[in-house]
């Protein structure tokens, strides 16, 4: 079987979607659908690794689906669905949980943040959740997957579940007529000045759906007042910006603020810094606010207006699930072949 060059990724929806989620993976999905054939994802099963409200689950899928329309993916070119509507995703992922070793689980850096002190007590779904996220993509046998720089150990792991499982089925994988290897290993496309976008509060930690500020996250529903008021309290230092980006290196405040402006843009912090070098905070905050509010302004009122109509969106997610049915399917069957599983 070729392999077809073919992106996937995934964002869960647990609230709050912010500036990271946007610049870190939602532009890239859209860039993406230019030259490839893209399936996007809402991953509400990893949403509930974590206890999640019922109601503001179902609320929150049909958010995240609005943004990525709101942003640009066209739903008709492209797959966008959701993960829990396909049921060969959890199939896959336990085929996955027998492949992957409890070693390589045991140094994924996001579980012991996301389980903290209170290992004994998290979710044995939030310890697996690398093994789901490697079906999510091998299932579609996904060649290249944009995501933020906070998934990357993630997608090693990926890579080295498909190595394995090519490796484990050799013989069975030839006998079957799938040449030397059935899963491609998964390129992740970390690219751009804001691939991780840091609070706005504290430059040493990332912007996240979760943290307990609001302050610390710019939402991509927040109004213009709301993005100026939160820039404006954005910690800074003292300094003017330098004029170039090693001023930035001992600068993690400062340096967030010229990546997010960079990554709105579409440049470089380098240029970023050729227009503002030497001016102070006041001023450059007052220029991102403005183009922040230029960028997120449509976005946000065509997810207010998508979300009021769940109908819509429903329908979207139910014709996206039904194409993306019929792939994993056929990975699923071949799957089963190549595991010796017997099917009817
Ligand atoms: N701060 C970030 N900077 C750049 N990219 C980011 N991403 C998340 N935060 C940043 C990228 O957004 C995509 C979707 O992320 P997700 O919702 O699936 O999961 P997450 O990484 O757990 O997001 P959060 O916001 O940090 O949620 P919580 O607070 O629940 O942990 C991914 O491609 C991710 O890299």
């Amino acid at each position: 079987m070729a392999m077809t060059q073919r992106v996937f990724s995934g964002v869960q929806p647990t609230g709050n979607l912010h500036l990271g989620n946007y610049l870190g993976a939602i532009v890239k999905f859209v860039e993406l659908q230019n030259i490839h054939d893209c399936i996007y994802c809402v991953v509400d099963l990893h949403a509930i690794t974590v206890w999640q409200d019922p109601a503001e689950l179902t609320r929150n899928i049909r958010e995240v689906t609005a943004a990525f329309l709101a942003c640009g993916i066209d739903p008709r070119k492209h797959i966008v669905f959701n993960q829990s509507q396909v049921a060969e995703h959890a199939e896959l992922a336990w085929v996955f949980n027998c492949v992957a070793r409890l070693g390589w689980l045991n140094r994924m850096t996001q579980f012991k943040e996301k389980a903290g002190k209170d290992r004994e007590n998290a979710s044995v779904g939030l310890y697996a959740y690398p093994s789901l996220m490697a079906a999510d993509i091998l299932v579609y046998r996904a060649t290249h997957v944009p995501v933020g720089e906070d998934q990357k150990q993630h997608l090693e792991l990926t890579r080295d579940i498909a190595q394995k499982f090519n490796n484990d089925f050799g013989d069975s994988i030839r006998a079957h007529g799938f040449g030397e290897a059935f899963f491609p290993l998964p390129e992740p496309l970390i690219t751009g000045p804001a691939t991780r976008v840091m609070s706005l509060r504290d430059g040493s930690k990332k912007m996240s759906k979760s943290d307990a500020s609001d302050y610390s996250r710019i939402n991509l529903t927040d109004d213009a007042d709301t993005i100026a008021q939160k820039f404006r309290k954005a910690k800074t230092d003292p300094e003017p910006l330098p004029g170039e980006e090693k001023g930035l290196e001992t600068r993690p405040e400062a340096d967030n603020l010229v990546g997010i402006y960079a990554a709105l843009e579409g440049t470089t912090k380098a240029t970023v810094l050729g227009q503002f070098g030497g001016s102070q905070f006041s001023v450059f905050k007052a220029a991102l606010v403005d183009l922040s509010v230029a960028k997120l302004g449509p976005i946000g009122a065509e997810m207010k207006r998508l979300t009021a109509d769940p109908a819509y969106v429903d329908a979207v997610l139910a014709d996206g699930s039904a194409r993306a049915r019929v792939l994993a399917g056929q990975t699923m069957d071949a799957v089963k072949d190549i595991v010796g599983l017997v099917r009817s």
